[in-house]
């Protein structure tokens, strides 16, 4: 109801002030007045009025950039933040000074030099001496601009070299997975085929493989035995057997994946990516340890994504098919940046800087930074990919131990056989 008066008084208003206009236009042309006449006073009144503008625009820029500067970003919680930063704000300082600068020149101008009768303009056409000073100072400008970022982002992007901890970031439509390499410090390989309700980031291991073949020997199965029994529309057999193509290319490929993935086992050995992949950790959180370097490789499962990591001053693309690194030192831990915002709920956030989907806003992680003990003693209670052999819980119940492996591969072989005699 409130709105509805607020709308209908706006209206009203809007309405009264072109009655009003009409008003003053009627009154001076009764007194004779054409309405293009502009007196000297209209022209002074204006003039100063361009002066109070300006004035008051800089008070409400000041204003502005004094009540809302609580919202900006606390420090820089990564090493190469700071550098960031310094660049940042030196280019801040520039910009202060051009904005003031043609600002004031402009409403100066506007002010200063308004129709006077009688008075002419001055003719000045041209001057070399000004056209040399106003490109090459922006020029010199922008060159130190340019060289100073292109020198700070290169000394980011080095590939760094040492000791460094390793987390893979895993995007996808609308969440974000961490991967550590476990004990043996090595990630293993990925193949997006192989990704399922147990097996989100598609780590390829021989258990993987035998579970998701036998996945498929299993949907092959359930569609022979419906086509074989049930009475079915015409259409939705079409669309059975649809499926059954797809379903056998894509054991195809998954068959290739195991031949590759055995002869690079029997190449490397122990080296091979194919055997790092079952201690990996694959988990929903996100921590790392204070004052070590982090390499941080990035990768996505449908669109593109951006890994943002706001309060370490730290932005890169998640994007399908290739894997984007990025390295840094987080030099504030967790707890620290609570006392500096002073908020005890503060949380560092893995965010989502790429618009990718209807719920883009959401797909956000926390990150905590701890020190090496605290980080060994959470990283120590995770739940490895795949439990050792012999551990209570496997974690996926599908998954054939290895020994069963031939047995799994046996089962979906035959019911391909069947599904081939279709
Ligand atoms: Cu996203």
């Amino acid at each position: 109801m409130t709105n509805i008066l607020i709308v209908l008084a706006l209206v009203l208003g809007v309405l009264a002030i072109a009655q009003l206009a009409r008003v003053y236009e009627l009154t001076s042309r009764l007194r004779g007045k054409r309405e293009e006449d502009i007196s000297p006073g209209d022209n002074r009144l204006n003039a100063a009025l361009w002066w109070v503008f300006m004035v008051v625009y800089y008070i409400f820029f000041f204003w502005l950039f004094f009540r809302y500067r609580d919202r900006m970003l606390p420090i820089s919680g990564s090493e190469h933040g700071e550098a960031l930063d310094k660049l940042l704000n030196f280019n801040w300082i520039i910009l202060f000074i051009a904005f003031f600068l043609t600002n004031t020149l402009l409403f100066w101008f506007a002010g200063k030099y308004y129709f006077r009768q009688g008075r002419r303009a001055f003719y000045y056409p041209h001057n070399n001496k000004l056209e040399l000073l106003w490109t090459v100072v922006p020029a010199a400008v922008l060159a130190v601009i340019i060289i100073y970022g292109l020198r700070t982002w290169n000394e980011i992007t080095e590939p760094g070299t040492g000791d460094m901890e390793v987390v893979e970031l895993y995007a996808k439509q609308f969440d974000w997975t961490a991967r550590y390499p476990g004990k043996d410090g090595m990630l293993g390989a990925t193949d997006f085929r192989l990704i399922n309700g147990t097996n989100p980031l598609g780590v390829v291991t021989r258990e993987t493989v035998a579970t998701r073949m036998q996945e498929l020997a299993d949907e092959l199965a359930e569609i022979e035995e419906r086509l074989a029994n049930e009475v079915l529309p015409d259409d939705q057999v079409a669309e059975l057997h649809d499926r059954t193509a797809y379903l056998q290319r894509m054991r195809g490929r998954i068959t290739d994946l195991r031949t590759e993935m055995e002869q690079d086992i029997a190449e490397k050995g122990e080296a091979s990516p194919y055997l790092a992949g079952a201690d990996d950790l694959v988990i929903k959180e996100f921590h790392l340890p204070l004052r070590k370097e982090a390499k941080l490789l990035i990768r996505s499962r449908d669109v593109i994504h951006s890994m943002y990591l706001p309060h370490m001053r730290a932005q890169m693309n998640a994007v399908p098919g290739m894997t984007t690194t990025f390295r840094m030192r987080p030099t504030v831990s967790t707890d620290s940046m609570r006392i500096v915002t002073g908020n005890p709920e503060f949380n560092y956030v893995l965010l989502c800087n790429k618009i990718c989907g209807a719920s883009h806003y959401n797909m956000q992680m926390d990150l905590v930074v701890e020190s090496q003990e605290a980080y060994d003693q959470w990283m120590a209670g995770q739940t490895p990919f795949q439990a050792p052999a012999g551990a209570e819980e496997a974690p996926a119940d599908e998954a054939a131990p290895a020994t069963e492996e031939g047995t799994a591969t046996e089962e979906a072989a035959d019911a391909m056989a069947a599904m081939n005699e279709n």
